[in-house]
């Protein structure tokens, strides 16, 4: 999608204008379309002027932007910006941890023109000593630079899946296929992708090949064969597809879909059972009779093993779960019953109660938390005593008036450097559910962020610890934290840990949420909605919690209204 695109520019512009030093307004005016426009699930190319402008922070200056932009591929204003700042500079900038402050710094002090320029520097220490710029700082922007290159190999599923779901209708409709589906790690919902498989059947392979590769998203043909053509698209994925036989879809499916090493298990336990399975089918060994391969199930089943459900083929135990009869019964969208963690305007959210609890409703759910920010968080027009007490009002008098849907008083609460809580527990204690989070103070040492979260955990009226490490994929490591503490002390206190299900959050992620199964700690899967649309990204969270084996009595967001708050209350005794 051409959003990430459009994001990606007004975030520089951002930093751009950050580094000419800029009206403050003019810089947080961008960076707002930058992370509301990223974060829609409905393409920008395909609105009208009225739902342009319909979008939080986007006014007719910017949405003449991006029309003009889809049109001719064209930002005069970002190509003038960056006329003005040196390309030196405007490359420091693409290093994640690399403020644009400290950029200029580096780049006027130091003359760095590069960033193998920036490495050597920084392992030589020769950064330190500048303005603000410690040992930490450094260690900091290594990874950073690490990062990057890591980035380029691989994106998010959050960037990624929306472009292929878009590709496979866009083939639908100018080809004849009649399967079409989604193989390798997209299927899986790993949280990162390295390209786009794509499987088929049709009885006109070649017509389906041709249409592929003209596709107007294709930018570069790599391959263009009979069955089997890759391509380049532009937002640089490569994307592969293959038309395979009917009679062999299944067998494909299973071996496209891997992972590797779960089709190698596979492989060997054919070999012992006198089978051989590839691509094309399941065949007997001493005389290749075909045993099957048009469904997936057919390799499992032969196998003598139940159906392993993708987001589970990591090799990781489930082989041995379904030997021993022993594979979880996996969570489902459909368990969802509410979103406990969602922002409104009162904070840095966009919409009204009103328009939360229609969209909620839409969704089918039977709850919504409302946690706005705090005071703590002045960027976030964090709420203090007297809004949170006046938000709870407007929420006790909606209520009343609902039926079949409640909303849940609630506010996520920020973990300051401190150990403390930035609300008194007198007002926390009001709420029906307090979320509480780390917002700064990331390069804290291990010993005090561990610190910082145990101390919440053992507040008696805070309920679960949302994106508990903090990372953004591809942007942001996690902080330094000892997750086992952590996740004994909320087991001892009886709270939750939140998968949060913004596609570059996913935190916890999937292996720390098998980990929290194991300990019987449970799970909320939130979404951290700031903009209506994302409520959408709820199958992002629970597909991460499906990758950590959970199963509905797992997370408490599937609970019904009245059990919830009875956890909820529990929870705080
Ligand atoms: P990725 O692309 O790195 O995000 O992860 P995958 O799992 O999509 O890997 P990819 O695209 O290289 O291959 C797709 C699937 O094809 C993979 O999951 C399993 C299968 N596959 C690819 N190469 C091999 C191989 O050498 N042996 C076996 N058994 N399977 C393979
Ligand atoms: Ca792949
Ligand atoms: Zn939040």
């Amino acid at each position: 999608m051409i959003n990430q695109q459009i994001a990606g520019i007004f975030d520089e512009m951002a930093d751009l204008l950050e580094i000419k030093g800029e009206n403050v307004f003019r810089i947080r005016a961008y960076r707002r379309a930058a992370q509301n426009i990223g974060g829609l699930p409905k393409d920008v190319a395909q609105m009208t002027e009225d739902e342009l402008l319909a979008i939080p922070g986007i006014g007719k200056d910017l949405a003449g932007k991006i029309r003009h932009y889809i049109d001719s591929g064209k930002m005069e204003a970002y190509d003038e910006l960056r006329k003005e700042v040196p390309e030196g500079l405007t490359l420091l900038l693409s290093v994640p941890s690399l403020g644009p402050k400290t950029a200029k710094l580096l780049y006027d002090r130091l003359q760095i023109k590069d960033i193998d320029d920036l490495e050597r520097l920084a392992r030589e220490h020769r950064l330190s000593g500048l303005p603000g710029i410690k040992d930490k700082t450094e260690e900091n922007i290594l990874k950073g630079i690490e990062m990057l290159r890591r980035g380029k190999e691989r994106l998010p599923i959050g960037r990624v899946l929306p472009t292929a779901q878009d590709i496979l209708s866009q083939l639908r409709k100018k080809a004849r296929v009649r399967e079409l589906t989604l193989a390798g790690s997209l299927r899986r919902w790993k949280e990162t992708v390295k390209d786009i498989d794509i499987l088929a059947t049709s009885e006109e392979p070649e017509k389906v090949m041709s249409a592929f590769v003209h596709l107007p998203v294709v930018r570069e043909v790599l391959m263009h064969g009979p069955t089997k053509s890759s391509v380049v698209i532009t937002e640089g994925i490569q994307v592969d597809l293959r038309v395979v036989e009917k009679e062999s879809f299944g067998a494909a499916l299973a071996y496209f879909t891997g992972s590797k090493s779960h089709n190698i298990r596979l492989r060997e336990m054919a070999v012992k059972a006198g089978m051989k399975i590839n691509e094309y089918g399941i065949y007997r060994e001493k005389d290749d009779r075909r045993l099957g391969g048009e469904k997936e199930e057919d390799v499992y089943r032969l196998l003598g093993l139940p159906y392993i459900p993708p987001e589970l083929r990591e090799d990781t135990g489930e082989i041995e779960a379904a030997l021993g009869d022993r594979l979880p019964e996996l969570l489902e969208l459909a368990d969802i019953k509410g979103d406990l963690h969602v922002h409104t305007k009162h904070s840095d959210g966009s919409h009204s109660l009103e328009e939360l609890i229609k969209a909620a409703r839409e969704r089918g759910y039977e709850y919504i938390a409302i946690t706005d920010h705090t005071k703590g968080l002045g960027v976030a027009r964090g709420l203090n005593e007297e809004k949170i007490l006046e938000e709870m009002k407007e929420i006790k008098a909606v209520n009343k008036r609902l039926k079949g849907f409640r909303v849940l008083m609630g506010a996520e609460v920020d973990i300051r450097s401190d150990y403390t809580l930035d609300l008194p527990d007198e007002v926390l204690s009001k709420l029906d559910i307090v979320v509480a989070s780390v917002h700064s103070g990331f390069r804290q040492s291990r010993e005090q962020i561990t610190k910082r979260l145990i101390s919440a955990i053992k507040n008696p009226y805070v309920s679960v610890i949302a994106h508990p490490t903090g990372r953004l994929i591809g942007e942001r490591d996690a902080y330094e934290v000892d997750m086992e503490k952590v996740f004994s002390a909320a087991k001892e206190a009886g709270k939750a840990m939140e998968i949060n299900a913004y596609p570059l959050r996913l935190d916890i992620n999937d292996a720390y949420a098998k980990r929290a199964k194991e300990m019987k700690i449970p799970v909320m899967i939130n979404t951290d909605t700031h903009v209506i649309n994302q409520f959408d990204f709820m199958i992002y969270g629970v597909s991460i919690g499906r990758r950590g084996w959970l199963e509905k009595g797992d997370v408490i967001n599937t609970l019904n209204a009245e059990n919830l708050l009875k956890w909820l209350r529990k929870s705080k005794a």
